[in-house]
Order: C-alpha cells, then structure tokens, then sequence
C-alpha cells in the first residue's frame, strides 16, 4: 500500500516500511505524518513482530527537509517520532543504503538495530548548515561510539562509510541485502538511550574537541555541538535532549543558519542551466592541456584525479619533462593518503605532447597559456588546426573576450570558456563561460566536467572578468579609494577579515603578486579617462621593486613568510603623497565602513551583471565569490549579504560608494537584485 511518501509492506510477520519521497527522502512533515500512522498499524496488528524502516530509490533518508527550515515547525515534530520508535514496544529496525545523513540518522539511532549496506554514507552534518542534530543525534551518538568520536562527527559534520560506521559501533552490520538482515536482527527491543556512555580518558575527549573547533574555526553551531555532546556523558537522556532540542531551536533561527541554507540550494541551482541552454552534453574522455605552468599543472592534475586520460602539450621540453615528473608524485602522495583510487596510477593516463598532432585524439581542449589576446589567438589557431571536428575548445582565461579568442578559429561554435582558479587542483570553483555563438549542448558538456572534477560550476556570459573578477575588481578598487581617504591597508583587511574574509584585500594581493595588475594597469594607462579616480598606489609600489610577497615587499614587508603587522613608512608615505595629489584630507574611516563600502562594491556590480545577463541567478554570484574568493560561507555571500540589510541603509552605502567613485559610476539596479527570484 502506498500512502504518498511511505510505502507499507508486509514480508512474513514483519512490517517494510519504505520512505518514497525524491529526491533524497528528506524527512518532511508528510513523512514524519506517516512514519506515526506505521507506528500504529505496527502496534495493532498481532501478527506483525517488528518493522523495518528502508528508503527507496539511491538513498536511505537525506535528512531533516533543509526547506522547512524557514518556516514554523510543523507536528508531529521529528524528535516526537523518533521517541514513539523508541517507545514502541515491538522493535523496530533501519536498513540503509546511499546516504544516512541528519535526521536520517537520527530516525536510525532511535531504531533497535541499524544495518547498512556496502557503500552507505553516514554523518550528522548539521555545523555545515549552522544547526546541531535536533533530533537526539547529540545524545544517541556518544551512548553508541563514545563522546570523542561523537565529537569528532558532529563536530566537523564528517561522513563515515558503513566499515567505519560498524567499526564505531554506530550499525550492528554492514550487509548487501540490509532489508534482509535487519529483519534477521528483529529481537528484543534495544533502546539507544538506556546504554550508559562508554568511559573514556579525559585526555580523548579534549583532544577530539580541540580538533573539531579549530576544523570549524570556533563558529557557534560547533561549539554548541560539543556541548550537546558533552551533555550526553554528564546528564540524564531526557535533559540533554532537551537541551539539545533548545539549542538546534535558537540556530535554526539564527542569520548565519540561513545564510549557510541558502548556500546549500545556492550550489545545488548553480548547476541547473536555464532552459535555453538545456541540452546533452558532449562525451569527453580524453582532455588535452595546453601549456605546461602553474595553471595547466594544476588543471592537467584535477582531470587526471577524475579519472580522464590527459595529453600535456607544451613546446618547451624541460618544462614538459617537469611537469610529468611532478604529476606523477603529487598524484603518488595523494593515493598514498588515500585522497585518491590507487588504480589512477597504474597506469597515469597521461601523456607529454612535443607537438601539435598530439592534441588530435581530446574530446576537450583546454587551453592555460599566457594571458595575452594575441598570444591566445595564436594558440587557438593551431588548436583549429589540429583538434579533431566536435572536440571542446576552450580557453582558461580569467578576463579577456571569449568570441575574439574564437574568431582566431572556424568553429567559433566549439568555442567556451573554462576559468580555473590557482591552484586549480584544489580550488573547488569553475566559471563556465557560454557565448552567443556557441553550439547547443556545449555550455552543458562545461558543466558536466566541472561536475566531474568535484567543482562548483557556474555558468557565466562573456562579460569582462565574468562573474568573479568583475565583482572583485571592484571591491579591491573600492578598498584602493579607502586607502587614499584616509585606511592604512592593516585597517581594511583587519576589518574584512573580521567581518570573515579569509584574507583582506592588501593581503591577497601580495600574495598573488602586484605585478599581474601592474601590467595590466600600465597597458589601459594611455586610453584611461582621466576624470576616472585612479589610485597609483600600485603602480608606484611596482616600480620601488614591492611586486609582494615573492619579492619581500608589497602592501606589507616579509620576513619568514609572514607579513609585518603593518604597513611601513615607504607604503604610508605613497599613499599620502595620492591622498595629497587627490586634494584629499584624510580622516579615519572605521571598520564597519570600511565592510560596508567594500560590501557595497560587490552589490552594486552584482546588481549590474544580473542586469546584463551576464549571471544566470543572483544566487550563482554567492557560489563564485565564496568558493573563489575567500568570501565568508556562513554570511552567504554578497547577494545573502545585501538580502538581509536594511534597504534604505544599503542605498545610502550605495551613494556614498558612487560619491567616492566619481566620474563613469553605474549603478545597479539594486531591486532587481534584491528580489529576483529565478529558480
Ligand atoms: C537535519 O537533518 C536536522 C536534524 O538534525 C534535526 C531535525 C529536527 N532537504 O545534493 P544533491 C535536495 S539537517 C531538502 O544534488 P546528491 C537538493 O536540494 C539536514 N532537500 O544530490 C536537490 O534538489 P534539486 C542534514 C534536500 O545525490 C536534490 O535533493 N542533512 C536535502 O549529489 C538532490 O541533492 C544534510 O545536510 C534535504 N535534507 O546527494 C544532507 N538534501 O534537485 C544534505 C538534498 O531541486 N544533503 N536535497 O536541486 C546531501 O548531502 C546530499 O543532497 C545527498 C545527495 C548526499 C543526500
């Protein structure tokens, strides 16, 4: 019998009850209605001794429904359920498959036995989404495996497989017909929450909790985690859950809970492409690398690890004969530490091209040479040239015109743009950039190989600096304008870094390298409007020798890897030399300013490349900026950002950043940005 989201079964004397709500059986109020209703024909039929709960399709119970988080809770509430599981007095047992993650394994901890089968994912992952388990995870799980481990996995929201879950004592066996052994296992009843916690030194405890806030970085979820499971060893079962109960309460309903939920639907609607763009992708297997730097090395590693065969072209024979080497022990080190299948290596699908004819047999081309129009156009010739008639063609450039890149081609169709960030191998963000000419399907074979690669794709048009570079462009202007109002550089990353900026703007650009932005400054300098506030602070850092860390000065000076606290006399005497050519009279600017023109910055490009089309959704900015950027995750990204501000406060923001900006200011129609709505 199926009753909409539960279907009801009988094999024997024991009672299936299926979960059947796609995508990933998430436990909604329509489940959890109909969990109860299974609980009562379980206790009034006499022939039934027991039931099983399974999930059916690709996985067990994916969780909680994140989406009724914004709204009131709905009866029967989760921890209700699970107590009449607990309470029942036929026992009832969980078989698993897929995933059991949140809610999903807390319905199975209150279940008298757990079987899961080979490949099982399991995990309270509640910290990445700002909450704790609330629904007894934080008290069941401890009385299984013990406080450590338990902190260990609610802490940090790690996944187990079903061995380790087994080996923890978290299942009672791992079987590839779960349904079949957990009827097997139906006994007498086993109450989770009557099992003492096991004993363990203190010395564990400390040292599982000290790891788990420094992988959460101290955020409230976490620390509120370790306390819940502290509760399991020192209080009574029903005081520790509900006090497990007010806490998950009081951060569901906290800012940084929602930001981090939207993050979650964030990336998961990144990878829907509008309709217009929906169509197959292309097959690719076979990926060949152009140029054999930083950039192609960290490319050419991420699609090896992803299991594609590579060919490395690159004219320069030592580099190319480096560039195997290095793969081959980056690649050694990473099976080594199990981050990858040990088959990879045996054999590396890799090959090092001396010439042109070994692009022939790609799928996917990707080219990561110089960043240069003529020099790009240049390869691309002889990419049309050699790449077989349907390959992939792309370009890894991070700011110039895709379709001039293309016209150096007769298949301009073939052409799109796949922008990695460095390292590319580890960075999880992919800009897939579509033009107007490009085939049907090719935006979709993008991101189906991002997916591939473990990437957040996110499609972008070919607009320049596309969705990332465009919006940092700005902000770093805009904190460029601060310096000569009146910030030292320590004041601006000190404030974006305590608003949750990995690291502030001065820093990240001495880390990258002022000489990149040099270069590029030096070039628009002739054709620059000259009403166009410009801050030369770079440019006369450049040519005192400060390209940044690499050199032992930028923004700040190095000794021993790390950057002075402050800036010295060189830097502060150049930008009170623009401040005094600018006519400026500094002043202090504080450090919620400072946030909030930086913040402003991003928002208002935001608002103009949602305008331009040139992003899909609002939403795909936030993916972009949080996994390319160093944006905070737990504010959500700008978009989150300006969605929770007042929005008179945030007009005013933009006035004074169109003010300090001056002459060729555009401003974004911040309302469109505020309440678009596309899925
Ligand atoms: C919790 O449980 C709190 C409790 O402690 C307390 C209760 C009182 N809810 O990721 P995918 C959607 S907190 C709603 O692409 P996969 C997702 O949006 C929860 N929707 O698939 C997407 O929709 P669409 C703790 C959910 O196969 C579709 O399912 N649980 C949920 O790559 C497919 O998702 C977690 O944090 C959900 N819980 O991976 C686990 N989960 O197609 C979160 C997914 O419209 N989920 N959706 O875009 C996951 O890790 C993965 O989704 C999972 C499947 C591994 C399950």
């Amino acid at each position: 019998m199926t009753m909409g989201g539960l279907t009801l079964s009988v094999r024997g004397d024991v009672l299936v009850a299926e979960i059947d709500h796609p995508p990933v059986n998430a436990l909604s109020a329509l489940v959890r209605a109909k969990l109860v209703e299974m609980l009562a024909r379980l206790g009034a039929e006499e022939r039934l001794r027991g039931a099983v709960i399974t999930g059916a399709g690709g996985c067990f119970i994916g969780g909680a429904d994140i989406a009724e988080f914004d709204r009131p809770p709905e009866a029967p509430l989760l921890p209700d359920v699970l107590a009449m599981i607990e309470a029942c007095p036929k026992p009832v047992a969980a078989a698993l498959h897929g995933a059991a993650l949140g809610g999903g394994l807390e319905l199975a901890l209150a279940c008298d036995v757990r079987v899961a089968e080979p490949g099982t994912r399991l995990g309270l992952p509640e910290v990445t989404l700002g909450l704790i388990p609330g629904a007894g995870g934080t008290q069941r799980l401890p009385r299984l495996c013990g406080v450590s481990a338990a902190m260990r996995l609610i802490g940090t929201g790690e996944r187990l497989g079903a061995e380790a879950a087994r080996a923890l004592g978290v299942v009672d066996e791992v079987a590839a017909d779960a349904v079949g052994a957990a009827m097997a296992r139906l006994g007498a009843k086993r109450r989770v929450s009557a099992l003492a916690v096991p004993p363990e030194a203190p010395d564990e405890i400390l040292a599982a909790e000290a790891a788990a806030l420094k992988a959460g970085k101290g955020r409230p979820a976490v620390r509120a985690a370790l306390a819940a499971v502290r509760n399991a060893a020192a209080l009574p079962f029903a005081e520790g859950l509900a006090a497990e109960r007010a806490a998950f309460l009081a951060l569901r309903a906290s800012p940084e809970a929602a930001a981090l939920r939207h993050m979650f639907f964030a990336e998961r609607a990144a990878q829907r492409l509008p309709a217009a763009l929906r169509a197959a992708p292309r097959l690719v297997e076979e990926v060949a690398i152009i140029g054999a730097g930083t950039m192609g090395l960290g490319i050419a590693q991420a699609t090896l690890e992803a299991g594609f065969g590579v060919v490395l072209f690159d004219t320069d024979a030592g580099k190319r004969a480096q560039a195997g080497e290095t793969l081959r022990a980056r690649l050694a080190e990473r099976a080594a530490a199990g981050r990858i299948a040990p088959a990879l290596l045996s054999p590396l699908r890799l090959t090092l091209a001396a010439g042109w004819d070994g692009i022939a047999p790609a799928d996917l081309v990707i080219e990561a040479v110089f960043e240069d129009l003529a020099v790009k156009r240049e390869v691309f010739g002889q990419i049309d040239l050699h790449a077989k008639p349907g390959a992939v063609l792309a370009t890894n450039t991070s700011y110039l015109d895709i379709e001039a890149i293309a016209a150096a081609t007769a298949r301009p169709q073939d052409v799109l743009g796949l922008h990695f960030f460095s390292p590319a191998n580890v960075m999880k963000l992919l800009e897939v950039v579509n033009t107007p000419s490009a085939a049907p399907g090719l935006a979709a074979t993008g991101m189906a190989f991002g997916k591939r690669l473990g990437k957040h794709a996110v499609l972008c048009g070919n607009g320049f600096g596309f969705l990332g570079n465009r919006i940092y462009n700005a902000y770093r202007t805009q904190c460029e304008f601060m310096l000569e109002d009146g910030a030292w550089p320590e004041e601006v990353d000190a404030a974006l870094e305590a608003f949750g900026f990995a690291m502030g703007p001065f820093t990240v650009a001495d880390l990258s390298g002022l000489d990149i932005a040099w270069r590029m400054r030096t070039s628009q300098a002739a054709t620059r409007d000259a009403r166009v506030r410009h801050v030369p602070v770079l440019e006369a850092l450049c040519e005192q020798g400060r390209l940044g860390r690499k050199t032992g000065a930028g923004y700040y000076t190095y000794a021993n890897g790390q950057h002075s606290a402050g800036s010295d006399e060189v830097v502060r005497g150049t930008i009170l030399a623009a401040s005094a050519a600018r006519g400026i009279v500094r002043r202090t600017l504080e450090p919620a300013e400072i946030v909030r023109r930086a913040l402003a910055a991003m928002v208002n490009e935001a608002a103009l490349l949602l305008a331009e089309g040139v992003a899909a959704r609002a939403s795909d900015i936030d993916v972009v900026l949080v996994h390319g950027y160093g944006f905070p995750r737990f504010r959500g990204g700008p978009v989150q950002w300006a969605r929770t501000q007042d929005r008179a406060a945030l007009a005013r923001d933009i006035d004074l950043i169109e003010a300090a900006t001056g002459f060729g200011f555009r401003r974004g129609p911040l309302d469109l940005l505020l309440t678009e709505t596309l899925p």
